[in-house]
């Protein structure tokens, strides 16, 4: 006989299946196997409606920096909610909540960006970004400079805009993406160096190579037709590629010799993730714009935030002239009230100096000394609370295997079955806990990640 949960679980499922059709997924295919119907969380655990607990080594999307549950998050929302539920910020009105996000963030931002405009998703960043930079090379009397340059397996969102942005081949052929406009050069992605045909390359020299390869497409292009680059500060969807120290500023020197705007994309990076507030702080370059979300609220309310360096914050701000763009809900008060909360959360707790110094360091040291001598991984990378383990067919070729993702599907499927998340990205096994992650629960999501590895592992005759 049924549980009466089993059977609300069912219920749940044939509505959903009926009714929500989801993202990135196949809906025939999930209609037939049902959701997982997730119904509550606390800390860095989630709950499903079957009530199995389960450990999230995701934060989400990558975005719960503080862990689930935090109570002054919600009280601030409900504040809000009380005292303004709602107000725009068009015909020349502004609110307390916003105003003071605002000021907060110009205070943790990098050097020099102190104005910020708001949308409410990753995606509408991004896109807002793509306007703003079109904009001021209008305004700069250069509309010729319309070419966006992004990297190979980047992941920018899914508007017409940030999806043509995104480098990751699949998001494109559905919708007829590209725009035209867009171009991308090669990633970072050291660990690929040798199945990609650039041999033993040394790290650092391959981060100058890959960099070099861009002020190659720069000249290929006309440098007065190019007018961004953009990248992740470290690629968080297409498979966590960490750059080698020297792509970074490497990158910078070329923006700036060829008058091209450095566009950074913090949705994954901001906030601390890597033990500093902003990757590009953690990489040594300054943008001169930058988009950020997720860990802006822990991904409690929608927000996102584009960020302008003083090179475009001067220009479009004394344009004299209206800036046609913005959002009903831009600036939410509720979304800002709860992210000013956060913010003040990630402060006086400590956590970034915690991802580096004490969290990051601990989980870094223990995926390294449990996985770096396994037979099927090849190789161990990360840094803060972002960590990837690369299951390989043959550790000293550095090859993959033939079939990408079939590897790292299965694998995810025994985390799954014993209580963990973590995503599989390509056959790289990926994990971004929350910032408020014990000791004791690394302990326990390494372990976890061992067992599916080595159920793995024996499946594919690697144990
Ligand atoms: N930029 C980056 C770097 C991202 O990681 C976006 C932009 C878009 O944000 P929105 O809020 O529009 O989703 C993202 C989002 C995954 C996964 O499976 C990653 C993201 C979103 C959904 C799934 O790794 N990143």
């Amino acid at each position: 006989m049924s549980s009466p949960t089993h059977n609300q679980t069912k219920h749940w499922q044939a509505l959903d299946a009926a009714h929500h059709i989801h993202p990135f997924s196949d809906t025939a295919a999930l209609n037939k196997e049902g959701v997982r119907v997730i119904t509550h969380a606390d800390g860095v655990y989630l709950w499903d409606s079957e009530g199995k607990k389960i450990l999230d080594g995701m934060s989400g999307l990558w975005c719960v920096q503080i862990g689930y549950g935090n109570h002054e998050l919600a009280e601030a929302g409900y504040e809000a909610l009380k005292q303004l539920p709602y107000y725009n910020h068009f015909f020349k009105t502004s609110n307390p909540y916003t105003i003071e996000l605002a000021a907060k963030l110009a205070t943790v931002l990098p050097e020099g960006h102190e104005r910020v405009l708001f949308a409410n998703s990753g995606s509408e960043a991004n896109d807002t970004a793509l306007k703003l930079i079109r904009y001021y090379w209008n305004l700069k009397g250069k509309p010729e400079k319309k070419i966006h340059l992004s990297r190979e397996m980047a992941y920018h969102g899914v508007t017409m805009a940030a999806a043509s942005l995104s480098g990751l081949t699949p998001m494109h052929p559905q919708f007829d993406l590209p725009l035209a406009g867009f171009q991308k050069v090669p990633a970072p992605y050291w660990y690929g160096a040798k199945a990609a045909g650039y041999g033993d390359i040394a790290p650092e020299e391959f981060g100058a190579l890959i960099a070099q390869r861009l002020e190659e497409r720069i000249l290929e292009i006309g440098p007065d037709r190019v007018a961004s680059f953009s990248g992740e500060p470290v690629q968080g969807a297409g498979g966590l590629l960490f750059p080698p120290d020297s792509y970074w500023p490497a990158v910078q020197k070329i923006c700036a010799k060829y008058d091209v705007l450095l566009h950074a994309d913090e949705v994954i990076t901001g906030f601390g993730r890597i033990g500093e507030w902003f990757g590009s702080q953690a990489y040594g370059f300054v943008p001169d714009i930058s988009t950020m979300a997720k860990g802006l609220s822990s991904g409690y309310q929608p927000i996102s935030a584009i960020s302008l360096g003083p090179r475009m914050g001067d220009v479009i701000t004394n344009s004299n002239e209206e800036l046609v763009h913005g959002y009903t809900y831009s600036g939410h008060p509720v979304a800002c009230a709860v992210a000013l909360k956060n913010l003040e959360v990630i402060e006086r707790d400590g956590l970034v100096p915690r991802v580096k110094n004490s969290i990051g360091p601990y989980l870094q040291r223990r995926m390294r000394e449990t996985f770096e001598g396994h037979p099927m991984v090849g190789e161990v990378r990360g840094r803060g609370l972002l960590c990837a383990i690369e299951l390989v067919a043959d550790k000293s070729a550095r090859s993959f295997y033939p079939d990408p993702g079939t590897v790292g599907a299965h694998c995810r499927n025994y985390c799954f079955s014993s209580g963990l998340i973590m995503r599989a990205i390509r056959d790289t096994m990926v994990c971004a806990p929350p910032f408020t992650i014990s000791e004791a629960e690394v302990d326990e999501l390494v372990a976890k990640a061992k067992d599916a590895i080595d159920r793995t592992a024996k499946d594919y005759g690697k144990a």
